[in-house]
């Protein structure tokens, strides 16, 4: 397979004014014509024109009116169709070509996805549904006429507005759509299926009305409130916080159950995975409701980071992505608690993002290479790109940030741009220089940074020394420092802030404040080593450092145990109250590892269990904090500060401290679930999903104890609950215990929620994540159930992501687990490579662990590898976790 580099980037040499689409909609096969627009970049150039294409039948191409000649005019192959002497100057291209969307199961280009045709573009999927040049910074004005059987296929969609519609002969119909902007291929759509709409409407800031559509079967359009809720949340955040309006009269979304991704930004016509779109209390948790807010606000936001302004090429998604998952981010937590939502994003980067920056697929923020785009779409791409945004908000303030955008947005509407243009916008505004910022987006790997404190009580100084080292990764055996932007506090011993007045660094003495008091400052700390010192500190404080998770970094202080206590009782950051938590518990669980290791017997210190009694019955605390603060570190987090991961321990250890701390925190558990029940119907707010945050997590601590009146209290939450997040979270917490009790609840809810496949993969989920010895044979099963289909990604996810997320039995050391993840690859991968691509990624951290696994996996990714007709996607994820 070839790898395109990023340094190897040429801009087109024919670019595209407009594309006329014609789709005849068929069960067999459907004709796409195109009618292009081309015009040379440059008066002159007369090279060869080529355009990509897979999965296609060429019926017929033509320049100008003439037929082309195979060979003669035109080359074809697998991947491409040149034109090897194009007329000088501007021409008209026009092609036919055949697909079959039916028997496409990549879901990639044009498919049908339960009845209704879809299609998914992003990255490069247009090439399955026309020859075309399809990448993003060839951007063209489309129109598209869609054709289809009216009785199958009663509405019809694409991007922009409905221009014309009518009947045909024989059954059919037709809609002619016209896309007033201009757009990258990636962000065509068309839809068309037996789809009704929930219908509402937005007032932009200028006053025009906007029509908005949410589509899907007629059964779950009741399902569509929250959605819509959120649509409309995020069309007015966007204006009030950025000043950005919508820009059409319409505004789109389709929900299918067939979806790659979670959803896409398509111009006005958002196509979504159902399960982002669907919602009722019964029926969805809380976590799906706020998944659902920031998604729909994510594709929205995206009209203006992503599809006014796109990127020049694939290597610089992140300059859509990063910046449009800040703001989903941004969104959410001024729709909800920002705290909380803080410690959410930053729990998912830890245990999702730093991995992937520490293994073999490690990569930068932009990518140097790759051999399918489709593996890009990664949480360093997505999450730390979006710290990335983060980062300049926090140097430049929220007001310099501003000016950024807009200066960003007035230079490149309309363009295809890199992630240094944004830098330059960003700079520029604020007449800043932010030296070697751009490294994050060159430079794999999590910088390493090391912060050591001292006071002078004569001088009255206090001294933060930092060093930082940022680790090899796979290409990149050397790096440069980076720019870490540090906030900083300092605590006096009631625990208040202190003001900050000056601050002396290289050899610059600078003041903070010379007015209002001032109890957070940005440090900028961008080399190897570089020493920060306060002046004015009338007493040895306790710091607060990286405020806010100021930078994507693992920060080693020499904070000792008391002063993580004192922090966690009274720093006035809340994010880093639980991070001082977080500290304390990631410190013990690794100690207890040690003497699990060493056969010894496993104890908890009284000071541990007393401070996770004080969060718990703090009163004054936000609920949904409590119930994160006295949550253990995730195993993956915990295994990836170890030498050697060692899954079975770090099980073994967490399952410990959670029953002993069941047992010792026993009263405390039953008073926040009898105060913590519902007033009321379901409320989806801050307030109550808190709430129900703090009853769930004390029910699953208490669950561990296995007690026969605990599990009565569990089981009667179960069947009382009257919303999925209670419901779900009781048989959670149930089925931490294998047994009659679990299997009686399983059953009970499959039955109850058989006829809802979004809930049944909730089901699937649980089950393949069990901790129960041997587990995969249960999920060998489940491979079996008549609900299960291998061809629905959101049940691969559930099933064999659930699987594969659980690590005992995932790793489990007589290589059950790899053995079972090897088969389905192989198998998924001839059905949807970029899924099957997805969870061959689980083998990509084979090398941390011990010598009998790591030949178990191994074995495993060199079956893979070997296999024949693997896909591209699936080659680059085994071969490089092989390397
Ligand atoms: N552009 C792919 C889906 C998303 O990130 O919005
Ligand atoms: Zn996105």
């Amino acid at each position: 397979p070839k790898e395109v580099f990023l340094k190897d980037y040429k801009k087109p040499d024919y670019l595209f004014e407009s594309v006329d689409l014609k789709f005849q909609l068929g069960e067999d096969k459907t004709i796409v014509s195109s009618n292009i627009a081309v015009y040379p970049r440059e008066e002159g150039a007369s090279s060869p024109l080529v355009l990509n294409g897979s999965d296609l039948k060429l019926l017929s191409i033509k320049v100008d009116g003439k037929d082309l000649k195979m060979s003669e005019d035109y080359k074809l192959d697998l991947r491409r169709l040149t034109l090897l002497s194009p007329p000088n100057g501007a021409f008209k291209l026009e092609i036919v070509t055949e697909i079959d969307p039916i028997h496409n199961t990549s879901l990639e280009g044009l498919y049908k996805s339960s009845g209704v045709f879809c299609t998914q573009c992003e990255a490069e999927g247009f090439r399955k549904i026309t020859f075309y040049q399809d990448r993003p910074d060839v951007m063209a004005k489309y129109t598209c006429r869609i054709e289809a059987n009216k009785e199958k296929y009663p509405v019809l969609l694409s991007n922009g507005n409905l221009i014309e519609q009518g009947d045909l002969e024989d059954g059919q119909h037709y809609a002619l759509w016209e896309d007033p902007y201009k757009k990258p291929s990636y962000l065509f759509a068309l839809v068309a299926g037996q789809l009704e709409s929930r219908d509402d409407s937005f007032v932009t800031c200028s006053g025009r009305k906007v029509a908005l559509r949410i589509w899907t079967p007629a059964q779950d359009v009741p399902k569509t409130g929250h959605a819509m809720y959120s649509l409309k949340a995020a069309m007015k955040w966007d204006e009030e916080v950025f000043g950005l309006e919508y820009d059409l009269d319409l505004f789109n979304i389709v929900a299918v159950p067939d979806f790659n991704m979670g959803a896409m930004e398509n111009k006005s016509l958002n196509i979504f995975n159902s399960k982002l779109v669907l919602a009722s209390p019964e029926t969805a948790s809380d976590g799906d409701y706020a998944s659902i807010l920031g998604v729909i606000g994510h594709e929205y936001f995206h009209n203006w980071t992503g599809n006014r302004v796109t990127c020049r090429d694939w290597f610089q998604l992140s300059l859509k992505e990063g910046l449009t998952v800040f703001r989903d981010q941004e969104f959410s937590s001024d729709m909800g608690c920002r705290p909380v939502k803080r410690i959410a994003d930053v729990s998912k980067l830890r245990n999702y993002q730093f991995p992937q920056d520490a293994g073999p697929m490690a990569h930068p923020v932009r990518p140097h290479s790759y051999i399918k785009m489709d593996n890009f779409y990664t949480v360093t791409v997505y999450e730390k790109g979006a710290e990335v945004v983060r980062m300049y908000k926090t140097l430049l303030g929220a007001t310099g940030f501003r000016k950024g955008m807009d200066l960003y947005f007035q230079r490149h509407d309309g363009q295809a741009v890199t992630c240094e243009d944004f830098y330059a916008a960003m700079c520029d505004a604020n007449g800043a220089d932010l030296a070697n910022f751009l490294q994050w987006y060159s430079q794999a790997g999590t910088p390493c940074v090391k912060v050591v404190s001292s006071y002078n009580a004569e001088a009255k100084t206090f001294s933060l020394k930092f060093s930082q080292e940022v680790p090899p990764t796979p290409g990149q055996p050397v790096k440069e420092p980076m720019f870490i932007p540090v906030a900083v506090g300092l605590l006096d011993s009631t625990g208040k802030d202190m003001p900050l007045s000056s601050l002396y660094s290289n050899g610059v003495l600078k003041t903070i404040t010379s007015g209002e008091p001032v109890y957070t400052t940005v440090l900028h700390f961008n080399k190897k080593e570089e020493e920060f010192e306060f002046s004015n500190i009338p007493e040895r404080p306790v710091p607060s450092l990286l405020r806010g998770y100021s930078a994507p970094i693992r920060l080693d202080s020499d904070l000792t145990d008391a002063d993580l206590f004192f922090l966690l009782a009274h720093d006035s950051d809340e994010f880093n109250r639980w991070e001082a938590g977080q500290l304390l518990s990631r410190k013990l669980m690794l100690s207890l590892v040690s003497d699990f290791q060493q056969q010894k017997p496993l104890a908890l210190n009284h000071s541990f269990v007393d401070g996770i009694r004080s969060i718990l019955s703090n009163t004054t605390l936000d609920k949904e904090f409590i119930s994160k603060a006295i949550t253990l570190p995730g195993e993956g987090e915990i295994m990836d500060m170890m030498p050697v991961a060692d899954p079975d321990a770090v099980h073994a250890v967490r399952i410990f401290i959670r029953k002993e701390l069941a047992l010792q925190l026993k009263q405390e558990l039953l008073a926040s679930v009898t105060n913590n029940r519902s007033p009321g119907p379901y409320v989806f707010d801050h307030e109550n999903m808190a709430r129900r945050a703090l009853k769930n997590t004390a029910l699953v601590y208490l669950a561990t104890l296995n007690e026969p009146d605990v599990t009565q209290l569990v089981l009667s939450e179960y069947k009382s609950a009257s919303n999925m997040t209670e419901q779900f979270a009781a048989m959670a917490a149930l089925a931490q215990n294998p047994g009659q009790v679990c299997d009686e609840v399983l059953a009970d809810f499959y039955n109850k929620w058989q006829h809802d496949y979004l809930v049944v993969n909730k089901w699937f989920a649980l089950q393949a994540m069990s901790d129960a010895p041997g587990n995969v044979e249960n999920v060998r099963k489940l491979l079996n159930h008549p609900a299960f289909d291998m061809r629905n990604p959101n049940k691969v996810y559930s099933l064999i992501g659930g699987f594969c997320g659980s690590p005992v039995n995932f790793h489990a050391k007589d290589g059950s687990g790899y053995k079972f993840l090897g088969e389905v690859v192989v198998q998924l991968d001839k059905i949807n490579p970029q899924v099957a691509s997805r969870m061959v990624s689980a083998f990509s951290r084979w090398k941390r662990y011990d010598e009998d696994r790591q030949a178990l996996a191994k074995a495993q990714l060199e079956m893979i590898v070997s296999a024949n007709g693997l896909s591209e996607n699936v080659y680059e994820i085994a071969s490089k976790s092989l390397a």
